[in-house]
């Protein structure tokens, strides 16, 4: 999987270095482009941004170093992965629609991803319509429903959440399949050796007895039955949408 990164501050992708991004990249499973889109500018100051028309607090994103970078970016992936190639364009936006598990896992099957970070108040519209009216595939995405000041740390995690499901990333596959909205429902209580701890308090703490017990059954219905409970206090809004939306609805 190729993905390219168009940011103001391509410093803030370095995390992608490391731990299990960084493994991947390394062993060649995702190749990571991170663009500086002061690069696409030609003023002296590389200005970026400039004031809304129409007034209104802040600054807005300018339309010329964003198609300059687009118009790179996709001429460059084109010749590594072959003229036919069209991304996914990603805008992290709190407006967009809400990552959720099925977003990562559809995503995980792309073979490019280039995300485009906006800074201040925003990109100017006119943007989007230029990519749309080029019949390029774009979506907004959101974290969810608070703000941050910029797309860079929604990179991070949305990158974080598709490069763990690209086949080869992970080393044990069925951590995939077992974990925390895999199936719509949070994950059940799980715990290591040993079986008796004492805690700091001097308090006896016991791994559950039925997990000691070797029955793979009724373990296996345990742990389905602390799922719904955990899902149930926690997150009773993935047991709603779980009923009409299947599997979109129920991973968040
Ligand atoms: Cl994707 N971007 C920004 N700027 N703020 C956010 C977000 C994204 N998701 C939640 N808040």
């Amino acid at each position: 999987m190729r993905i390219d990164v168009v940011t103001i501050f391509p410093e803030y992708l370095a995390p992608l270095e490391l731990s299990l991004i960084g493994k991947a990249r390394r062993d060649g499973l995702v190749d990571l482009h991170v663009h500086d889109l002061r690069t696409f500018t030609h003023d002296r100051h590389r200005t970026v941004d400039d004031t809304p028309v129409g007034g209104g607090a802040g600054m807005v994103m300018k339309p010329e170093p964003w198609a300059e970078a687009f118009a790179h970016v996709l001429a460059e992936g084109r010749a590594a992965l072959g003229e036919q190639a069209r991304p996914e364009i990603l805008f992290p936006n709190p407006a967009g629609a809400p990552l959720v598990q099925a977003t990562a896992r559809e995503l995980s099957t792309s073979p490019w991803l280039v995300f485009a970070c906006g800074r201040y108040e925003g990109i100017d519209e006119r943007v989007y319509e230029h990519l749309a009216a080029r019949g390029a595939s774009v979506r907004l995405i959101s974290l969810g429903d608070y703000v941050l000041n910029g797309g860079e740390v929604a990179v991070l995690a949305i990158t974080e959440a598709v490069v763990r499901l690209v086949p080869g990333v992970l080393g044990n596959p069925e951590s995939v399949v077992e974990e925390s909205h895999s199936h719509g429902l949070l994950e059940y209580p799980i715990y290591t050796k040993p079986a008796l701890w004492i805690d700091p308090d001097g308090v006896e703490r016991r791994v559950p007895e039925i997990l000691l017990s070797g029955d793979h059954g009724r373990i296996a219905r345990w742990r389905e039955e602390q799922s719904l409970a955990r899902t149930r206090e926690r997150r009773p809004d993935l047991l709603d949408a779980g009923r009409d939306a299947g599997d979109s609805g129920s991973a968040a």
